[in-house]
């Protein structure tokens, strides 16, 4: 497959300043007619030949200002038409087949609805047409169908028109004022039913909301549509974004390879993250929910208003709208709780993802299929770099570079490099060196060490930092990394305020005076950047921190570092029974301290990831690691039974509310069974059904279940079955029945995959199904690499047989098996083993072909 290069961008030579779409709708064959009115671009190489690209569609017939076309030709799947003069009108007819669309881009048929993704090169599958991001176009959409089947017509803009037709048929016509890439086209037709409400900008116009789902799902859109308000008023407050359509229409669609898609007034979502209730939701779900919705929405300013240039620039709408919404997320609750959830999973999904072979840049050089690159990287590394340039810069500064960047690119398709210079010329920042940020792959490293002198009272911090080596970038250069510090007393547990440190060098030092002692050193608090951090710090300051650092996320950050400390200690010589005992009575503290709420207590109960911990112990022998930390829970869970007991005793006397107090203590309620049982699988069996059968929504439920799923007990079949029977027909909650069980902590857990492959309620062609299988089975360590290689098989089979049918999909199941250079040699061999045998495969897509060489390259 060919290799796309960023630096070989050139601006398009025709533009479509208009298009009008006409669709004749049906599930088996759908007509589209598209009218393009085609111009020269002034700024264009000059090429007399159209170039418009197409996937798997066919030119029906092709006309050229009213007459057929002449002279057309086809270039594998593109259309090349030579034309004269400097405008013209081109009209394409093409037809569409809906119902086997399985790749789920372009015009697809999902439970009898029509709905369409475009992002990044679906709208190729609908028509012809220049499907780059920097051809801005006005879009009318005529569409037409049976009433019965399509009682509900929805496209991008406003509502222009309807009426019905003859033979119980019926139309619509959508208008779209404002000019946007053919990537946020979109068209729902289907039975749908709307949760309406309604919202008044800051500049008085009113707003038609609108969330639409199937029938039976009315009752769980509340959640969305309060959030969908939020969001609208909080980017007014906070980055001074009004909405500008009388309409703004959100839809719930169960077949959806992403969560989620921004088009132009018609965001389309994944079922997943739109419906809600208590009874079949977790409180995580109904965060996903919050988040999703105000990302789609945030998009319309940063994405919509103002695009991309070419798909290089992806991480200029998505990291500047994953920074968005985690800002609207850490308002509408916790702040610290919302940034320790952040880090977790940048270290969970992008460390990993930068130190392997799919490393890139936010900004990439090049790229052979684009799908690939909807990537932690671009999205969350995205918002930790513009995260970085508010820190450096102060929340008013950072709100004027925005302003800025909005007023100077509104209507264009813009850069990253455009971003950069409105910060710098709003903001009042020299960013010169930190474009770097932009331009190097790789999580930074850097460590500390701290010299105390105790004759002049100064302590001097030691910094040095590296960018590692990454695919095609062998040799990095320093990046300026904000650190935020504060130097404790040890005696009095305070500090005299917080400092700002810029570390631009690769060795760098700072000192302090004033100190009779040496303080207790807090480094990058509030995790101020996306670095690797190795501090040298003695077990008994992590655990001062632990207990008094005044920064929550520095608090939690210690505790994490103890516990890895620990861990990665065990794998090489065992347990250190003094760091354990730390560990157990920081622990207890974290149980006790009344200062913090129960949302935070329960982020501080939770042990570091696998996935984090392999990047620090690699190679390493990752179910020795699992052990390990299962062990280390059940020495906690041990230790501090009276205390776990005491408060999930406490918290299981909270009534159901979505408040943050009732939502900490299902919080701790489950963190705090989960310590029980890795302590005493017995007892805690016991609690944990008791917790089922007695629970009022899925919260508890799945907690619950999480743990028995791991138990072997009579109660784990009696109540996996009650599960199934309990949300038959929900197909949300099916899936969650589906990952609890390929995430147990149970022997046995590719025997049960195996045989939930085999479920009538499995079926590949649902993206949320397979992930809910696999991807959860790709997750859970001690299954995945289980030391036969069944594990690795297993997703290897998964790739082969998903890659015809959804190759975007299927792709995302190659980094679990690209980690190999992580793992042990024995385990790694029978990895890159399953990745030959999936490279083998004749006809691969591109997708999943662009994954498996690089890794294993
Ligand atoms: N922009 C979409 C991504 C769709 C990508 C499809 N390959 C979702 C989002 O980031 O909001
Ligand atoms: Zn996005």
């Amino acid at each position: 497959p060919a290799t796309i290069f960023r630096n070989n961008y050139t601006p398009p030579s025709w533009l479509v300043p208009e298009i009008s779409l006409d669709f004749d709708l049906g599930t088996e064959l759908t007509k589209c007619v598209a009218t393009l009115k085609v111009e020269r671009n002034p700024d264009g190489d000059g090429d007399q030949t159209l170039h418009l690209c197409g996937d798997n569609i066919a030119v029906m017939t092709l006309k050229v200002d009213g007459n057929d076309a002449e002279g057309w030709s086809m270039s594998g799947s593109n259309l090349l038409l030579p034309l004269p003069g400097s405008a013209h009108e081109v009209t394409i007819e093409t037809h569409l087949h809906p119902a086997t669309n399985s790749q789920l881009m372009g015009l697809y048929a999902s439970g009898g609805m029509l709905c369409t993704q475009c992002e990044a090169e679906g709208f190729r599958r609908i028509t012809f047409f220049p499907d780059r991001p920097d051809v801005l176009s006005r879009y009318t959409v005529r569409m037409e169908g049976p009433k019965d089947q399509f009682p509900v017509l929805l496209s991008n803009g406003n509502l222009a028109d309807s009426g019905d037709g003859a033979d119980g048929r019926h139309w619509a016509v959508w208008d779209d004022p404002w000019p946007k890439p053919s990537y946020l086209f979109a068209l729902v037709a289907g039975q749908l039913v709307a949760n309406r409400d309604t919202f008044t900008t800051c500049g008085g116009r009113k707003v038609d909301l609108a969330v639409w789902v199937r029938e039976g799902d009315l009752e769980r859109t509340d959640h969305a549509m309060r959030s969908l308000i939020a969001s609208m008023k909080w980017d007014e407050e906070t980055f001074g974004r009004e909405y500008d359509l009388d309409q703004f229409n959100i839809v719930a669609v169960s077949d959806f390879n992403m969560g989620a898609m921004e088009n132009k007034g018609l965001n389309i979502f994944n079922t997943r993250y739109v419906l809600a209730d208590p009874e079949t939701a977790t409180d995580g779900d109904y965060d996903g929910v919050e988040g999703v919705v105000g990302h789609e929405y945030f998009h319309n300013w940063s994405g919509n208003r103002i695009t991309c240039r070419d798909w290089f620039q992806l991480s200029l709408k998505e990291g500047f709208t994953v920074l968005r919404d985690q800002l609207f997320s850490a308002d509408m609750g916790s702040e610290p709780v919302k940034r320790i959830e952040d880090v977790r999973i940048l270290r969970a999904a992008q460390f990993p993802e930068d130190s392997g072979p799919l490393a890139h840049p936010i900004r990439p050089d090049s790229y052979q299929e684009i799908s690939n690159f909807y990537t932690a990287t671009v999205y969350n590394k995205g918002a930790e770099v513009i995260r970085m340039m508010k820190t450096l810069a102060g929340d008013d500064a950072f709100r004027k570079g925005t302003d800025l960047y909005f007023d100077r690119h509104d209507g264009e398709a813009a850069t990253c490099e455009d971003f950069i210079k409105s910060m710098e010329d709003g903001a009042g920042l020299d960013l010169t060196q930190f474009r770097r940020w932009y331009e190097q792959a790789g999580t930074p490293r850097v460590t500390m060490q701290s010299e105390f002198d105790q004759s002049t009272g100064t302590v001097t911090l030691h910094f040095t930092q590296k960018v590692p080596a990454t695919p095609g970038q062998p040799n990095k250069q320093p990046v300026p990394i904000p650190l935020k510090v504060a130097l404790f007393d040890r005696d009095s547990g305070t500090h005299t305020g917080e400092k700002l440190l810029v570390l631009d060098k690769a060795r760098q030092d700072f000192t302090f005076d004033g100190f009779a002692k040496p303080p207790v050193v807090s480094v990058n608090r509030a995790f101020t950047a996306p670095i690797q951090l190795d501090a040298e710090a003695h077990d008994d300051d992590l655990v001062f921190l632990a207990a008094n650092d005044d920064d929550a996320f520095a608090r939690y950050e210690a505790l994490q570092q103890l516990v890895t400390r620990e861990l990665l200690g065990t794998i090489e010589h065992g347990p250190d029974e003094k760091r354990r005992g730390a560990i157990a009575e920081a622990m207890g503290k974290v149980l006790d301290d009344d200062q913090i709420d129960d949302l935070m207590r329960g982020e501080l109960m939770m042990l570091p990831s696998i996935a984090f911990l392999l990047e620090l112990a690699a190679p390493a022998n990752p179910v020795a690691l699992h052990e390990a930390r299962e062990r280390l829970k059940g020495h906690i869970g041990t230790r501090l039974r009276d205390k776990l007991i005491a408060l999930h005793e406490r918290a299981s006397a909270v009534p159901y509310g979505l408040d943050a107090d009732a939502r900490g203590a299902r919080k701790v309620k489950t963190q705090a069974l989960v310590m029980l049982a890795a302590a005493d699988q017995k007892e805690a069996a016991a609690r944990a059904a008791a917790q089922y059968r007695t629970a009022t929504n899925m919260t508890d439920r799945q907690g619950a279940m999480m743990v028995l799923a791991g138990i072997d007990c009579p109660e784990r079949s009696e109540l996996v079955a009650d599960f199934h029977k309990r949300f038959e027909g929900n197909a949300l909650v099916i899936d969650k029945w589906f990952s609890l069980q390929a995430n147990a902590l149970d022997p046995k857990v590719l025997d049960t995959v195996e045989a939930l492959a085999k479920h009538p309620d499995f079926t590949i062609k649902n993206p949320n199904r397979v992930r809910s299988l696999y991807m959860t089975m790709a997750g859970n360590a001690a299954a995945f690499h289980d030391e036969s290689g069944r594990g690795y098989r297993m997703i290897a089979d998964l790739v082969l047989a998903l890659d015809p049918i959804n190759a975007q999909t299927a792709a995302r199941f190659i980094p679990a098996l690209g980690r190999w250079r992580k793992i042990e040699p024995g385990r790694a061999a029978l990895m890159r083993a399953e990745l030959e045998r999936i490279a083998a495969a004749p006809n691969l897509s591109k997708d999943t072909r662009e994954q498996v060489s690089k890794s294993l390259d």
